[in-house]
């Protein structure tokens, strides 16, 4: 008996756990119950779903999450008594629980590698207060649990001050995890009710949100030029997403300012709103890798709020701030030159996604994502480089961040292998704010062929690119390098991304057989 008492408080402890995790990193999906429900839903016969739709109506997810609770505690008690047999035993049980809940909250399409993390630790939680709770059963006088090491010592139920000492650590143990699962519900309720504002969140509609024609070549394999927002590259600092309400979001420009202002979401929607295609790129992108998308923007130029504002002279930088308290330094230049230097809104014609900084963001084309676009942004001040540092500068990275002109080979893939005769090599480069002018390829240590390029709506954007290539038989290099509008070609001298970008040009190797 003590010992499934055990099993069911750990179990139940293991759950609450999970339901905080869940709420911190503010996925609901992520909360095991949740995920082996959705998961269950999608794998029983579409007969089934509708039958339980049908007797149980609206009360059917509910059911299914008492449900699964209840099994889930019945476990429990399962594993507090193979754990009382063979202590090991017990983090067998939960193991495989938590296993369960791993695959469920990984197979949800949308899954972050994070979504695993409540699952992992109900499950080392249930472990680790079971294999204590029997531990103290076991030293308690009149034990319960069947000795496996001592069975001279006495059996039979806890007694007199041992009996009332474990039941005090049990509660103790019952109010923590309904402590931890409120808070988590709490916090999962925030997410749900900003997630609802942000479904409603009205973006001002672009023109269009399609690719401007002849941007886009359509070569299979090669990435598309406008990058959808669900698999738009995500970096940043913050652990759980700072979820914000726009209803109650504010923006203060201050500092080196005549008139410092203090934005709601309605007072930007009443400024001049633009729409522009800019291309973001992260400082951290590896020579040939992916952290860099290509989005249309919507919102409203800094450089109109700036005015409003009226920059004093002696500023020379904006230190931008986020909702959780990341920092980041841009020079003013790049705000007031012309840019398309933005507070946006809207990414593709839709609100941001939490991920990418809603309700409002910075975008400013031409610098690298840590010293320009400033996610979940409440704060920005007028300010001079010599009076502060930001985040990533602090930690070795440069004060600047231009973007180094780059292009990357998308297809054929490296490593891949090719029939012989005539392949279509191509892929995408970007200069922002100064444009691509050309593209060159070369096989082996061939002399530089020059590429097609698509089409380049605007400088801020990659423009994609191709050559035809008649491939001979063997193993053979090929290497890409892009010149930006000035005529520079990218620098060849291989770089890592610290301090300020990688260099180098981007090469694969390619069987053609
Ligand atoms: N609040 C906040 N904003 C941030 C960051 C961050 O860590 N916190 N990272 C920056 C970096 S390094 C990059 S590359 C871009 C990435 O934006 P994305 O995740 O929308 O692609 O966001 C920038 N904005
Ligand atoms: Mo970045």
């Amino acid at each position: 008996m003590w010992a499934a008492g055990a099993g069911v408080v750990a179990a139940g402890a293991g759950l609450a756990l999970a339901q905080l995790a869940a709420g911190l990193i503010a996925e609901p999906r992520s909360a095991p119950v949740v995920a082996v429900g959705a998961a269950f839903i999608d794998v029983i016969p579409a007969s089934v779903r509708e039958f339980g739709i049908r007797t149980l109506g609206t009360a059917d997810k509910p059911v299914l999450v008492t449900g699964i609770v209840v099994l889930v505690v019945a476990l429990g008690a399962l594993a507090g008594l193979a754990g009382g047999w063979r202590r090991p035993l017990g983090w067998v049980v939960f193991g495989v629980l938590g296993l369960v809940g791993v695959l469920a909250a990984a197979s949800r399409p949308d899954a972050g590698t994070a979504a695993v993390v409540p699952s992992v630790l109900a499950a080392l939680a249930a472990g680790g207060i079971l294999a204590w709770g029997l531990g103290a059963v076991e030293r308690t006088p009149g034990r319960a649990v069947s000795g496996r090491t001592a069975p001279a010592r006495p059996t039979g139920q806890p007694t007199g001050q041992g009996r009332r000492d474990l039941l005090l650590r049990g509660g103790l143990v019952v109010a923590g995890s309904l402590a931890a699962a409120g808070a988590g519900s709490l916090l999962l309720r925030r997410r749900g009710a900003v997630a609802d504002a942000r479904a409603s969140f009205p973006v001002p509609r672009p023109p269009t949100t399609s690719v401007p024609a002849g941007a886009d070549l359509r070569i299979r394999d090669l990435t598309p030029w406008r990058t959808a927002n669900d698999v738009f590259y995500r970096i940043d600092t913050a652990l759980s997403v700072p979820v914000v309400d726009p209803a109650t979001w504010r923006l203060r420009i201050h500092g080196m300012v005549d008139r410092p202002l203090t934005l709601t979401i309605a007072d930007l929607r009443r400024r001049r709103i633009v729409h522009r295609w800019v291309t973001l790129t992260c400082v951290s992108n590896e020579v040939g890798g992916d952290l860099v998308g290509n989005a249309l923007w919507t919102g409203v130029l800094l450089d109109d709020l700036l005015k409003e504002a009226g920059v004093r002279p002696g500023a020379d930088a904006v230190k931008s701030t986020s909702a959780d308290g990341w920092t980041c330094g841009t020079p003013l230049s790049a705000l007031t030159d012309g840019r398309a230097s933005m507070l946006a809104f809207g990414m593709n014609g839709a609100p941001l996604p939490l991920e990418h900084g809603f309700p409002v963001r910075m975008v400013v084309p031409g610098l690298y994502g840590y010293v320009s676009a400033t996610k979940w942004v409440v704060d920005i001040e007028v300010t001079r480089f010599d009076r502060f540092q930001a985040y990533w500068t602090t930690r070795g990275w440069s004060a600047q961040g231009p973007i180094k002109t780059a292009s990357r080979i998308d297809v054929p893939a490296s490593g891949v292998s090719v029939p012989a005769g005539t392949v279509t090599v191509a892929g995408v480069a970007w200069a922002q704010h100064r444009g691509v002018s050309r593209v060159e390829v070369r096989a082996g240590d061939g002399a530089w062929q020059v590429a097609r390029l698509a089409g380049q709506p605007t400088k801020d954007s990659w423009r994609q690119w191709t050559w035809t290539w008649q491939a001979p038989k063997g193993t053979h290099r090929l290497q890409v390098r892009a010149f930006d509008g000035t005529g520079q070609v990218q620098a060849a001298a291989v770089a890592p991304p610290a301090p300020n970008g990688a260099s180098g040009y981007h090469t694969i190797e390619v069987a053609v057989g």
